[in-house]
């Protein structure tokens, strides 16, 4: 098949998705076209039936916001002639899903398009009355809607009001990325004692993320075990949380590090992984640190509870609960068989549910549906 792939390529759980999903499909012999404003990050090594196909943004003075969303309709269109692509695949409803229906209708071709709906553009935009029926538009005239869990498909149809079919397919890791593996001598490296138990978290510091509640929950675990707290990424936040761990008496022993390319070697010295936020459709890090081996406590947010399997293969608080975040994560940190328990329940779990192969025969299942109609 001919594939066009349209994600935002840089840093960030859509554009990671999207990007490997493409080089599996290469891989497996598909020519697959990107079509972004930029080289997609996780392209690290050529393949030949990769092209990418860079929009250009014309920066006009006249325009007070360029018109990327033109640009990129434009680009989609003269793709899908020149390589006569047979799918689409847009990935964030915002506004990728709309410029693929209208470099559809520009190239007078009849391409399939696939959307994938990856969380804030529907739990988000979706109430911004300025898009939400751009995006409702979006969802109804693409030919399959995935979202990366139940819980987003559900919100999809309350949030947009829409009765077509959104087919869950899960978020993935490449297993070859992530190795289930620990890395003790990175500890030193980062001034890390060997006694010290690590604790991670890793996003793009937005309000949705509730970083107050893991420094919180941090200081309850530091207080009784000695212990350092990761914090990787950057974002709006950022400042308020520094002053925060400030606050609460722990901003020696947490680790600001900022955006890092290579996530796995840090999950590598981890020990537990929280993802403690307030909306997540999914949560990719959470999957990416338990592939590594690190145990999880994540929050009921969204598509949480689906990847994490409580008291099974990592636990699950309410929201904002870092009372009982941090009893677990004691618990955890100081009961070594009950964390070599969960430890092989989730790396067993994540072979089976959210397995590369497994996600990606799904998506092929529903090209191939497309193509059929
Ligand atoms: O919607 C966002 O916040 C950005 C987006 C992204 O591009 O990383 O994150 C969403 O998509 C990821 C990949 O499917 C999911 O793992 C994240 O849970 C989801 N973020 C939220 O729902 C907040």
């Amino acid at each position: 098949m001919k594939i066009g792939i349209t994600c935002y390529p840089s840093m960030g759980g859509s554009g990671i998705i999207a990007t490997e999903l493409g080089i599996i499909l290469a891989e497996r012999g598909h020519d697959v076209h990107f079509i972004t404003s930029n080289l997609p990050f996780r392209i690290r090594k050529p393949l030949p039936n990769i092209t990418f196909h860079q929009v250009e943004v014309n920066q006009y003075a006249v325009f007070q916001y360029p018109p990327y969303d033109i640009s990129l309709s434009t680009k989609i269109a003269s793709v899908i002639k020149e390589y006569d692509l047979d799918i689409l695949h847009m990935h964030y409803a915002v506004p990728h899903a709309i410029c693929g229906i209208l470099g559809r209708q520009m190239s007078g071709k009849d391409v399939k398009i696939m959307t994938t709906l990856h969380g804030t553009d529907i739990t988000v935009l979706g109430y911004d009355h300025s898009l939400k029926d751009a995006i409702k538009f979006g969802i109804e005239n693409s030919d399959v809607v995935t979202s990366v869990s139940q819980s987003l498909a559900k919100q999809t149809q309350d949030i947009i009001g829409t009765k077509k079919e959104i087919i869950p397919i899960y978020n993935f890791v490449r297993e070859i990325d992530f190795p289930t593996q620990r890395n003790e001598k990175l500890k030193e490296l980062y001034g890390i004692a060997s006694d010290e138990k690590v604790l991670i978290h890793v996003s793009n510091f937005r309000q949705v993320k509730r970083i107050d509640t893991i420094l919180e929950t941090f200081k309850k675990v530091h207080d009784k075990i000695p212990s350092k707290l990761l914090l990787l990424g950057d974002g709006p936040e950022l400042m308020e949380m520094k002053r925060l761990a400030r606050d609460l008496g722990v901003l020696d022993d947490v680790l600001f590090l900022g955006k890092q390319e290579f996530v796995n070697q840090f999950y590598q010295m981890s020990d537990l992984v929280l993802l403690l936020s307030e909306k997540e459709s999914f949560g990719l890090t959470l999957l990416e640190a338990m592939k590594t081996g690190v145990v999880p406590i994540g929050s009921t947010a969204g598509g949480i509870k689906e990847v994490i399997k409580h008291k099974e293969t990592g636990f699950v608080v309410d929201i904002g609960d870092s009372e009982r975040a941090s009893q677990y994560a004691i618990q955890l940190l100081t009961d070594e068989a009950l964390y070599a328990e969960m430890r092989e329940n989730m790396l067993a779990d994540i072979a089976e549910r959210f397995n590369s192969d497994f996600i990606a025969d799904q998506y092929e299942y529903y090209y191939k549906q497309m193509l059929e109609e």
